[in-house]
């Protein structure tokens, strides 16, 4: 297993090649890529975003190698995400991006980063918004986008970054106005470069006029600046300015502002994503139970709404939690409130298959598992509701009134679980001693089975007095009931008991 947190602790001290593999697991979306995002996520929020963007072809890939060459004289470390755009005009980018920014490649305190465009966040990378987190939260001073913006699409990168900046050149003409409508509302900061092209000062000029229009009123005047990225002229002003609006923000209530609108784009965007790789999950010809809806929508007995309701509601749809080993053990609560969402049959199959993985006395596997639902299963909630005044007395020794109060409502419906796993235990000549060790380790597989695949479970001892009635529900002879197990997407995150002390002895270490 990756130990994600040796990575992360020495991408934070500056070693390139941890940052570039935890990248590379972000940006290819590997197993493992959530969890190092969310555990990187509260450590950042302190560098500065500034996004570049404007016309292909503009100079801003020369312009931020010029911006870093600057930023480097003082010890600041600098990321740069270079978003390449996938329409044909400007294909190579990610190449002249590399040729443009090499003279960089071998210093320690900057990070280059290429990345193909999938269609999302409007010409924005779908790593973007996870490949920030990462060089945020590894103290990385400065973060540069660089992204092609031609047209409406561009202006999400307001979300993403705080500063941005929108570069044009002279020459562009009737391509400027195209864009007008979209980039007025975006820009900070607004800069022709080229300006050692002809008729450079009347694209100031056009800029200024159009900029004059515009309705939106703020504190913050944009400004309009000229530079020869090729020659890195105006990138000292450019510096000054970026850091001033930097300043701005801090000092009003701007980067709340920001922060808040930024947090909404990010968290729709994660939403649209995690159901879109859902739904591509279940779109499949591989997959029968999608074929069944195919046939059925083809022959019009159901519409294609409905059953794309129904996947949602099911368990594929849901996020798997891909946890390490020791983040299931902890996730595995006694869950209490259950959701009634159905829980789909492949997922019930893969928790009693590892309960049935588990050691047991002389392999006997002695262990009998009734996976209930429906009208059976209410049959059986009533008889542990009818079971629970005999726990009462008991219960009242230990707890206040509140918690007597709530057990007495978990056992009237079992948390409203849609399924009821029992436990019985076929007797052995091992004994009930031995048996009941080996179920208890069965029992304890579909648990932590149960908590990776994000279900609640509960392990509860069973209407034991009342087990005749069990039994003749179930039609079993001759056996031990041992335990009910309420299982289904957990309705409310269980609470975490503490652990006590004093429970463990090392002897002879
Ligand atoms: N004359 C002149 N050419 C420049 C200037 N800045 C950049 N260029 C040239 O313009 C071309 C495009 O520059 P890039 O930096 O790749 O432009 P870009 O906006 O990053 O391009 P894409 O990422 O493909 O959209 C290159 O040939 C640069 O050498 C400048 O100030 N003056
Ligand atoms: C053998 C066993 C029997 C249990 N029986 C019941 C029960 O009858 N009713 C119940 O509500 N919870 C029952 N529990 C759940 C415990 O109360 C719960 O595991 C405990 O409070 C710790 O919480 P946790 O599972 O979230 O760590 C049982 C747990 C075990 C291991
Ligand atoms: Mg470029």
């Amino acid at each position: 297993m990756t130990d994600y947190n040796d990575l992360i602790d020495k991408a934070r001290k500056g070693d390139q090649r941890s940052l570039g593999r935890l990248a590379r697991l972000i940006d290819d979306n590997q197993d493992g890529a959530g969890v190092v995002v969310s555990r990187l996520f509260p450590q950042g929020g302190n560098a500065h975003i500034v996004g570049i963007t404007g016309p292909p072809g503009a100079g801003k890939s020369t312009l931020v190698n010029a911006l870093v060459r600057e930023w480097r004289k003082t010890d600041r470390r600098i990321g740069v995400l270079a978003v390449d755009p996938t329409s044909p005009f400007s294909g190579g980018a990610v190449l002249g991006d590399r040729i443009r920014m090499q003279e960089h490649a071998t210093d320690p305190g900057v990070f280059i980063r290429s990345l193909a465009t999938r269609g999302h966040l409007g010409g924005l990378s779908r790593s973007v918004l996870p490949l920030i987190t990462l060089l945020d939260a590894t103290g990385f001073d400065t973060i540069v986008l660089e992204t092609v913006g031609v047209g409406q699409e561009e202006v999400e990168i307001k979300d993403l970054a705080h500063t941005t900046v929108f570069v044009t050149v002279p020459g562009l003409g009737d391509g400027i106005q195209a864009m007008k409508a979209g980039i007025l509302e975006i820009a900070d900061v607004y800069l022709v470069n080229k300006m050692d092209l002809p008729h450079a000062e009347s694209a100031v000029k056009d800029l200024q006029s159009m900029l004059l229009m515009s309705t939106q009123r703020s504190a913050w005047v944009p400004p309009v600046l000229r530079t020869i990225a090729l020659e890195a002229e105006g990138i000292p002003e450019l510096t000054e300015i970026i850091a001033a609006h930097w300043t701005h923000l801090r000092d009003s209530d701007g980067l709340k502002e920001w922060s808040a609108r930024s947090a909404e784009m990010s968290i729709t965007e994660a939403f649209r994503e995690a159901v879109e790789d859902r739904v591509l999950k279940v779109v499949s010809r591989d997959n029968d139970e999608f074929n069944e809806d195919v046939r059925k929508v083809s022959n019009r007995e159901e519409d294609p709404a409905s059953v794309a309701a129904r996947w949602l509601s099911l368990a594929k749809i849901r996020e798997e939690k891909r946890m390490d080993f020791y983040d299931v053990i902890k996730a595995r609560r006694s869950c209490r409130v259950f959701s009634p969402d159905p829980v789909g049959r492949d997922v019930l199959e893969r928790v009693v298959d590892a309960a049935q993985w588990a050691p047991s006395g002389k392999n006997r596997q002695n262990w009998r598992i009734y996976v209930v639902r429906g009208q059976k299963k209410d049959e059986l909630v009533q008889v542990a509701d009818r079971s629970f005044p005999r726990l009462e007395p008991g219960l009242k020794k230990l707890y206040d009134e509140r918690v007597v109060e709530f057990t007495r409502g978990f056992f009237k419906t079992l948390g409203g679980a849609p399924v009821l796993m029992v436990f019985y235990s076929k007797p052995t000549d091992e004994g009930p001693f031995v048996d009941t060790q080996s179920i208890s380790a069965a029992i304890e597989n579909a648990l932590l089975a149960a908590a990776y695949e994000g279900l609640g479970a509960c392990w509860m001892t069973g209407p034991v007095h009342l087990k005749n009635e069990v039994d003749s529900l179930l039609g079993v002879e001759g056996m031990d009931l041992i335990a009910f197990v309420p299982i289904g997407y957990p309705g409310k995150e269980p609470p975490v008991p503490p652990r006590k002390e004093g429970r463990v002895e090392w002897i002879g270490f």
